[in-house]
């Protein structure tokens, strides 16, 4: 910034309630209390009250006023509250038999002085209650009726106009940014209208604006008017009564109602052929809303209690306004809190919470009124309605990521922010964006639209600035003529209710995703429960079931032994079956403990060679291999990342199956591997009796077998625990197969071991 710059920005910014000059029209005293002693005057206490400032200075009031007068007064002032004394008509006499009637207005600076304003009264009749009634009453009746805000502020202009005659009275209110715009006027038929048209910032800066937020209503009576000083220039006290160096402080003149208005507001007034000016601030939780801006071509006086009235009706009416605004988009409101809970709905029933948003109706487009909208969920996009491509909403994402820290950013100018979303203007040059969390984002779009601003002058020209004799000066623009821009790049703006609205989804998507997560860890937390609950089983069977069985065992035995003489033929054979039965038992036994140990907790994860697994298996089933004269191969068995023994058993189980389930052919089992992407794919070929394709799930549940026990023995466990194997493992296990065209077993198993792409790494 240059100095020229901070020059700029500072004049734009300069404190004008301190200026200490007055308007001339009344008189303005610092008091001194308890004696009302006087400390300071407007200089032309002399032209108004007939007494020189320097004489009047050290009077007390009641040197000026008739005593009783100031008796009443004083009363007044003991009181916290001034309304009851404000205005008061006060007498005074201005030589021989003269009277000059004021309304006599206190109030109490910033700084706690007293302070006296008096303004010629203009009827000495006690208007105020029944103008103030009158006016209130009026309106307030009509406002009842008005249906939307527009309707509204017509009224109250036309109201205001009405009671206080002005020529021209405008409702006014500010943007987010300070500049303006004309909502509602009334006017003298003959006078071009101002209605529409906006106005920038600077035409009200900043200390303006923060003084009609602490003082509501501001007459300058005549725009033209020379302002006058105060006598002595700096008052005498207030160093003493602020108990700190502040002695070369100007008078502050926040609240006074005479205070002379800034030279460069003054000249704005003369260039908009404005004579006289009532402002009337309208305030909305606590906040500047608006002014009702009433102008006269020329001078004009408006009573203070009628000011009053006109504040009155700017205080108390517009709590109205700020109801109406808010029940203007209730129908609109209503619409968007059931699409809501409607998609609150969907989402905590489908499985995932993007889906809820855009697979039904309404939808996520719906909520905000949107034309395009964006799920970015964990790096993964879903995409509905007019978007930017997925890499420009990559790179979008990664800006949002760097600037935007709030939980939403809103605009209906993105390129303004983001010069890259210029070229998808067409689609997106409004963005809603609500973060989730840092990979989790919901994008709404909305596109371009092309708008006319009218503007009174030129926004880009709003005031001139000019050097003389080494001071800036800021002069305002000569010509108020209309002055069309076309504003690009700009969307629809977002309402209040829409961004409210994605607020609203955001918390229940987080509070969605939360209960996800907590169902998740209940699972996992369930999951740990059952498979401790499976290993207290599987000692349980070792322990307490084979016990029992050893002693049915070991008595069937000792009776076949003992009384071998005395059992007949069937007796003989009943022991058999017995016997057989305990065996059966004992494996079944064996193999559901053999299923318990699988897990993978219990896995021990190495570099296995699946050769000498093989080998380790086939040893384990040489008897049977013999006995079937199995022809068994194997190639390219590589080494994997695995549970050695289980692997051991995957080779055993498959294998001594090939073997069980063989045909009248003589056996082959052929035992194979081939590197897939990120797996290595298994295979067990043999030439058996085969499996129906419609049963090659089943094969793979706990004790389901597909043939009877007679047929082929074994307790229907083995594939169970392979599956259960290769699940640890994180592989698939499958059967391709025909019946009595024999069948092959397929199995993966990761290259990386367990740790598969799932975990991301
Ligand atoms: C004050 N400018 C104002 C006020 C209004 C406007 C209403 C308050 C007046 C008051 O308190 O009595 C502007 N008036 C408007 C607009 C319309 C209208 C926009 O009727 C539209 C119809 N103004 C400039 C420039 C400067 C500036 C260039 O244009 C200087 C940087 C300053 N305006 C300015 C200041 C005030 C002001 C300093 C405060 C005046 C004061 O209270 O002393």
């Amino acid at each position: 910034m240059t100095k020229f710059q901070m020059d700029l920005a500072k004049l734009e910014r300069e404190p004008i309630h301190t200026q200490n000059l007055i308007q001339p029209h009344g008189v303005l005293l610092v008091l001194q209390e308890p004696d009302l002693e006087i400390l300071q005057v407007s200089e032309n206490i002399s032209f108004i009250l007939k007494i020189a400032p320097e004489i009047a200075v050290g009077k007390t009031l009641g040197d000026i006023l008739d005593p009783f007068q100031v008796e009443r007064l004083k009363t007044g002032l003991s009181s916290e509250n001034f309304d009851y004394i404000n205005p008061t008509k006060v007498w005074v006499r201005t030589g021989g038999d003269d009277f000059v009637v004021f309304d006599a207005v206190f109030h109490r600076n910033v700084d706690g002085l007293l302070i006296l304003e008096l303004e010629p009264a203009i009827s000495q009749e006690n208007i105020p209650f029944l103008s103030f009634y009158h006016l209130a009453r009026a309106s307030i009746n009509q406002l009842e009726e008005t249906k939307n805000l527009r309707e509204f502020c017509n009224i109250i202009v036309k109201e205001v106009r009405k009671v206080t005659e002005f020529d021209r009275v405008m409702l006014y209110r500010f943007d987010e940014d300070g500049h303006g715009v004309v909502l509602a006027e009334e006017k003298r038929e003959d006078m071009e209208s101002y209605l529409g048209l906006h106005y920038p910032e600077s035409d009200i800066p900043r200390p303006a604006r923060k003084l009609l937020s602490s003082n509501w209503i501001r007459l300058i009576p005549d725009a033209k008017a020379i302002a006058v000083g105060m006598y002595p220039p700096v008052n005498p006290q207030s160093g003493i009564i602020q108990d700190e160096p502040s002695i070369n402080q100007p008078l502050d003149l926040t609240h006074s109602i005479l205070r002379s208005a800034s030279p460069c507001h003054l000249e704005y007034l003369h260039n908009m052929g404005v004579g006289s000016s009532l402002t009337i601030s309208l305030i909305k939780e606590g906040k500047l809303w608006g002014l009702i801006a009433c102008h006269h071509q020329t001078a004009k006086y408006v009573p203070y209690e009628l000011r009053k009235a006109c504040e009155f009706l700017g205080r108390v009416v517009f709590s109205e306004i700020s109801n109406r605004e808010e029940t203007e988009d209730y129908d609109y409101r209503m619409r968007l809190a059931y699409i809501q809970s409607q998609l609150i709905d969907y989402m905590s029933e489908a499985e995932n919470f993007v889906e809820g948003l855009v697979s039904y109706e309404p939808n996520i487009l719906d909520l905000t009124n949107a034309q395009g909208a964006a799920i970015c969920n964990n790096g993964q996009w879903t995409l509905l309605g007019k978007t930017p491509i997925e890499e420009d909403l990559d790179y979008l994402v990664q800006w949002l990521q760097r600037n935007v820290h709030e939980e939403i950013f809103v605009t209906d100018s993105l390129a303004n922010y983001y010069p890259d979303a210029d070229k998808y203007k067409d689609v997106a040059s409004g963005l809603l964006a609500i973060p989730i969390s840092q990979r989790n984002y919901l994008l709404w779009f909305r596109p371009e639209v092309i708008q006319t601003v009218n503007w009174g002058g030129n926004p880009s020209k709003a005031y001139e600035h000019s050097h003389s004799q080494g001071t800036l000066r800021l002069s305002p623009r000569k010509s108020f003529e209309l002055w069309k821009e076309r504003v690009r790049l700009t969307s629809l703006p977002w309402k209040k209710v829409e961004i409210q609205s994605a607020l609203e989804l955001r918390k229940a998507i987080v509070n969605i995703i939360l209960k996800q997560a907590d169902e998740l860890a209940q699972l996992a937390r369930d999951l740990e429960r059952s498979n401790a609950e499976l290993k207290r089983f599987a000692y349980v069977a070792s322990h307490d079931l084979q016990e029992p069985l050893n002693h049915v065992s070991n008595y069937v035995q000792l009776l076949e032994m003992r009384y071998e003489d005395k059992l007949d033929v069937s007796g003989k054979e009943f022991i058999g079956f017995a016997v057989a039965g305990v065996s059966l038992m004992q494996n079944l036994i064996d193999d559901v403990l053999a299923y318990s140990k699988v897990d993978l907790q219990g896995a021990e994860f190495t570099l296995t060679d699946a050769n000498v697994a093989l080998e380790r298996a086939l040893n384990n089933l040489q008897s049977s291999i013999r006995k079937s004269k199995a022809e068994i191969t194997c190639h390219n068995l590589p080494t994997v990342m695995a549970d050695s023994t289980q692997l051991m058993q995957m080779f055993q189980n498959l294998i001594g199956n090939g073997i069980k389930f063989r045909s009248q052919r003589s056996l082959t089992i052929e035992i194979n591997a081939e590197r897939l992407d990120d797996s290595w794919l298994f295979s067990v070929k043999d030439n058996g009796i085969g499996i129906e394709p419609q049963f090659s799930d089943r094969i793979f549940v706990i004790f389901q077998r597909l043939h009877t026990r007679d047929e082929y023995p074994g307790t229907g466990m083995g594939l169970a625990i392979c599956k259960k194997i290769v699940e640890c493992h994180r592989g698939n296990i499958w059967v391709e197969s025909e019946l009595d065209q024999g069948a092959t077993f397929y199995f993966t198993i990761p290259v990386g071991g367990k740790r598969d792409r799932r975990d991301g790494r």
